[in-house]
């Protein structure tokens, strides 16, 4: 039987919002009514889609309110929605606030009106969580949840330990649509970036610090003085001027291309050889299993889920958050020995249909939604 499901995200670029949207997407292919309620449309939700609606939290202004009252407006939208549209369940993905307005939503509407599932990402739950004037709302609103996921086995010890929570919950990783994510023709771009055969070296994140992206930068200016090779940085935020100082400092400023926000990824890592994720904390790495699926081996940092996606010496290498001379000795060894570098691009693709192909993780949350409301 059909469900009618509400989902709550974070709609800017962003691994949450990404995971939130494509799930959104794939329950709607599935006869699901979807509603998408946030404060602007979700980054990968463009033109009309059959059973997806896009409901938009209205914010008034008052001259009092000096700081936005989002958690408020939300919940109220969250209301408005559920009752107008009749919905059996709400899906919140990214705890802060999100949890926390919806359980406002249910207890205004009656527990019985409306199911809750909240999906912990990441910072929501290492970082931003833990503070101390977010803490005690965060631990109450992820157990008055009905049913609580998270994307790594990592990240459920933490939130279990970090916050003393005694409820179960649900380990569903992130998910790649391997039909869509395929290693392509990457030629007319590798002749634009790297027109002499250099190898081609990739990284994509939202350049927040903790995605370490200076690391990124040192590790190529080590592997570019062994193997002739470019570097392709995609996204954008806080670190990005950063990254382009460094590079003018080491004098790299023409071996790497800073491509901002791009919208089509898999033409990008069809044209690259190596995937570089070096994050100080990542629950999941969402980016780093896309670019698997894409048939480009990861060299990542050995924090949070990675080693739940990246198979050292099989898909890829990880090791210690900021040993760069480690993370660089493993990508010029995969770049200096093709036939091994192509094993590991193989074995990251199967790895990425068999484990977390969309229609396996799909099939995991439209389960878990129904023990959830019990049907
Ligand atoms: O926690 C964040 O940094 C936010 C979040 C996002 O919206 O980008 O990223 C997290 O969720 C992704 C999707 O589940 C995971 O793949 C990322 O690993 C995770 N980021 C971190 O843990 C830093």
């Amino acid at each position: 039987m059909s469900m009618k499901i509400g989902i709550t995200c974070y709609p800017t670029y962003g691994g949450s919002g990404v995971v939130a949207t494509e799930l959104g997407k794939e329950l709607a292919k599935r006869g699901h009514e979807v509603h998408f309620i946030s404060y602007a449309v979700p980054m990968r939700l463009n033109g009309f889609i059959k059973n997806v609606f896009y409901h938009e939290v209205e914010m008034a202004q008052y001259p009092l309110f000096e700081f936005p009252l989002y958690t408020t407006a939300l919940a109220s939208k969250m209301i408005d929605v559920a009752q107008f549209e009749y919905l059996d369940l709400l899906h919140v993905h990214y705890a802060i606030p999100h949890a926390t307005s919806a359980y406002l939503a249910r207890e205004i509407l009656g527990r019985d009106r409306l199911k809750i599932v909240t999906t912990l990402h990441g910072t929501d739950i290492t970082l931003v969580g833990l503070e101390p004037s977010y803490l005690p709302v965060m631990k109450f609103s992820i157990e008055q949840s009905d049913g609580v996921t998270a994307v790594s086995r990592f990240l459920r010890e933490k939130t279990l330990t970090n916050y003393g929570i005694n409820k179960s919950i649900e380990v569903i990783p992130n998910f790649v649509d391997v039909k869509l994510y395929r290693r392509g023709n990457g030629e007319a771009i590798r002749k634009v970036i790297a027109p002499k055969g250099e190898r081609v070296l990739v990284h994509v994140s939202n350049f927040r610090a903790v995605k370490r992206v200076t690391d990124v930068i040192r590790i190529f200016d080590v592997v570019r003085k062994s193997v002739p090779s470019k570097l392709v940085l995609v996204g954008d935020g806080p670190d990005r001027s950063v990254c382009e100082k460094l590079c003018h400092d080491l004098g790299i400023d023409h071996e790497v291309r800073f491509l901002g926000k791009q919208t089509n990824l898999v033409e990008i890592h069809s044209a690259s050889d190596l995937f570089l994720m070096p994050s100080q904390s990542e629950s999941f790495g969402l980016s780093a299993l896309e670019a698997m699926a894409c048939e480009v081996p990861v060299v990542s940092s050995s924090v949070g889920g990675l080693p739940e996606l990246v198979v050292h010496g099989e898909t890829g290498y990880i090791a210690e958050i900021g040993d760069i001379d480690r993370m660089a000795r493993y990508a010029i060894d995969l770049l200096r020995n093709e036939e091994k570098r192509l094993r590991f691009a193989e074995a990251g693709r199967r790895r990425a249909v068999e484990q977390f192909n969309s229609e396996k993780i799909v099939d995991q949350y439209e389960t878990y939604y129904r023990t959830v409301l019990g049907k």
